[in-house]
């Protein structure tokens, strides 16, 4: 599961991640500080408020001093940069795999006041034990400092290797719980199997976070893009298809009813 490809390795020690590859396989989490610039950080933020604002969803435990928004890919354009961080493209192929596909855009917004999240893992519908292979990961964008007085994400380091959801007692003791302490621009990233949550936020001002959640190619996402055609991929580069899965064999019914250009191309797609 966790061999690097040689193409990979190569992106790896470009971006001088070598350390989170590693603490994401020996701790299932890791941070990348600086992924984004300030510029992007500022247009990035504005678009989920915006969002947040108008969909004032109740995702991710959101009842009061909060909103989320989702569905975020081609809402605003910043999205689509968002999704090509390179920081963003190379950790989630180490733990989904080439061909990796988007499952889900979100945003959320927590004030003063706003609770915790509970404890949960992000891949929660496979049946455990869940397979040696991490099937989903979400990464988190940090819009605004981060610390456990601020409502950061809580992570249990090392309960990837449990393969497993929290049993109810465990997710009330949150045992060895940490924050995810970053600034603004700040990556962080749980693999799917980790126990995780959030603390409730106690000081004034926003939380406002991206959350960018990737499938393996073989599993299903939980966002359903096909409203975006070929008009919207046309200004996008090919990447955004990529990430939508329009290249997969998954999808036959249009015409040519079976392409086996595409059967090739995820046979050997899944395999690194
Ligand atoms: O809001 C948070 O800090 C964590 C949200 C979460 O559980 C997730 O994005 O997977
Ligand atoms: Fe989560």
């Amino acid at each position: 599961m966790y061999a690097l490809s040689e193409s990979l390795a190569g992106r790896v020690a470009e971006l001088g991640i070598e350390a989170q590859v590693k603490q994401m396989r020996d701790e299932g989490y890791t941070i990348v500080h600086d992924a984004y610039t300030a510029d992007q950080v500022g247009r990035i933020r504005s678009a989920v408020k915006r969002l947040c604002e108008e969909d004032q969803g109740n995702y991710f435990g959101i009842t009061a001093n909060g909103a989320s928004c989702d569905l975020l890919l081609g809402r605003d354009p910043v999205f689509a940069e968002a999704l090509l961080n390179p920081y963003l493209l190379a950790i989630q192929e180490y733990m989904c795999g080439r061909g990796f596909v988007l499952s889900q855009l979100s945003g959320s917004v927590r004030r003063q006041g706003s609770e915790g999240l509970t404890l949960h893992c992000d891949q929660d519908w496979i049946p455990a034990p869940f397979p040696e292979h991490n099937a989903m990961m979400t990464a988190c964008l940090a819009l605004d400092p981060l610390d456990a007085a601020h409502g950061s994400t809580k992570v249990i380091p090392g309960t990837h290797l449990h393969r497993r959801p929290p049993l109810p007692d465990e997710v009330q003791a949150a045992t060895g719980a940490i924050p995810i302490v970053a600034g603004p621009g700040a990556l962080s990233f749980w693999a799917g199997g980790l126990w995780h949550g959030s603390y409730g936020r106690t000081v004034p001002g926003e939380r406002v976070l991206l959350h960018l959640t990737f499938c393996r190619l073989a599993y299903r996402p939980v966002e359903d893009y096909s409203h975006l055609d070929d008009t919207f991929l046309a200004t996008q580069p090919p990447q955004i298809a990529g990430l939508l899965g329009r290249d997969l064999y998954f999808g036959n019914g249009q015409h040519p009813r079976i392409d086996m250009s595409r059967y090739e191309y995820m046979y050997e797609t899944c395999r690194r």
